[in-house]
């Protein structure tokens, strides 16, 4: 196996001809490699979806190799030393800054969970097109950069600006739209809001969008943009694909199967309360004796107040112990230790409770695109004797 990093001439032709979708339907374990990065499940090999196998969610922070990775378009060529980002649009100062620029102010550390809004799309039934996740399109970060509001200050922004387009150097290709995306000045300007030029204590790699990408802690994936390298003050939400009808969700819930009506979409912005196990694996096989669940919980802009645990398919629940690391918008270990009543095959589920007090649903709505999964966890175990 080699390690890829550029596309194939016949990769790029699978994608122009639309062979993604074929390759969309199943992710396999044992795929291509990928520079930087581990063993990964792959659902497409280019342009690179990339999910997170369970077995490496054992830390609070996802290694970088081991982070999943979503890309609609091919990445772009990156050039640092040429690299500029445009601010421009309602601004009396429009400004265009080099990475040396951004490097010279004021720097902040976020942690902070990105889970791709379609994660655990793989899950709904009826199932519909789309990239089949299933746990693993997530991952929990130290981003290091500086304040999208910072940026925003330096060109004077005039009034009657209402959102944020913010562009990645990756551009539209045959069928596929450029992907922008409009952040509301509301969350722009949230302190938290970053541009990150490092991930996890290392430069951006340019599989997760170096030199710069967009943190919005809280909030769904498709909003933190990669390869950023244009700002541009707008009144009004960009009408591209990837605002409409992209990332929109119903704002009532629909029979299973069935289409939305336009004006009954609304843009997704921050991610619901959800935990999953990662430890044991599924349906793994034990031997008499305590059996250690282990897991991870996320709300995303609100934090966790609890996660309970069931080991008798829903009738009772018990508070698991939730890890030390406790930030906004980041995930949080839990684990509970737990002797099988006997030998045979047992169900556990998990569940997260967030600070307004909104628990996580036994059965999440199903929707056309497939986004917000996050129906309460259950693992099968098996125990020998
Ligand atoms: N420029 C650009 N930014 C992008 C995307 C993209 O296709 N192009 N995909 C988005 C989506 S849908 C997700 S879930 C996250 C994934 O980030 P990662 O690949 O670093 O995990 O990036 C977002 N930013
Ligand atoms: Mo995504």
């Amino acid at each position: 196996m080699s390690h890829r990093d550029r596309p194939t001439r016949q990769q790029f032709l699978r994608f122009l001809t639309g062979g993604l979708t074929a390759a969309t339907a199943f992710g396999q374990d044992n795929g291509p490699v990928f520079a930087g990065k581990r063993t990964m499940i792959v659902h497409n090999d280019f342009p690179e979806d990339l999910e997170t196998p369970l077995d490496a969610f054992g830390s609070w922070l996802t290694p970088n190799d081991a982070f999943f990775v979503r890309q609609h378009l091919p990445r772009p060529e990156v050039d640092i030393r040429a690299w500029r980002v445009e601010i421009s649009g309602l601004a009396d100062k429009p400004q265009s800054l080099s990475l040396d620029d951004i490097r010279r102010m004021r720097q902040y550390i976020v942690p902070a969970t990105l889970e791709c809004t379609g994660n655990g799309r793989g899950y709904f039934r009826p199932s519909m097109p789309g990239l089949l996740w299933k746990k693993g399109g997530i991952g929990n970060a130290e981003w290091r950069g500086v304040r999208l509001a910072d940026l925003l200050r330096l060109v004077n922004v005039k009034t009657g600006a209402a959102f944020v387009d913010v562009d990645g150097a990756d551009t539209g290709v045959s069928k596929t739209p450029d992907f922008i995306r409009s952040i509301p000045m509301r969350k722009a300007l949230d302190p938290a809001t970053l541009i990150a030029l490092e991930m996890n204590g290392a430069p951006l790699p340019e599989i997760h969008g170096g030199p710069m990408r967009l943190v919005v802690p809280g909030w769904n994936g498709a909003n933190w943009v990669k390869w950023v390298n244009r700002l541009n003050l707008v009144a009004e939400s960009n009408s591209g694909f990837y605002m409409n009808p992209a990332y929109k969700y119903p704002k009532v819930p629909l029979p299973p199967g069935t289409a939305a009506r336009p004006e009954d979409l609304a843009p997704l912005e921050r991610m619901p309360v959800k935990s999953f196990f990662f430890s044991p694996q599924p349906e793994s096989k034990h031997t008499r004796g305590p059996v250690s669940l282990r897991g991870l919980a996320w709300a995303g802009e609100r934090r966790i107040a609890r996660v309970d645990v069931s080991v008798d398919r829903g009738l009772n629940w018990k508070a698991a112990e939730l890890g030390k690391e406790d930030f906004p918008s980041a995930w949080r270990l839990f684990r509970c230790d737990w002797t099988p009543a006997g030998a045979g095959y047992h169900v556990v589920m998990c569940r997260a409770t967030d600070d307004a007090g909104v628990t996580q649903p036994i059965d999440a709505a199903w929707n056309p695109s497939g986004y917000l999964w996050n129906s309460v966890d259950r693992l099968g175990v098996l125990v020998e004797g």
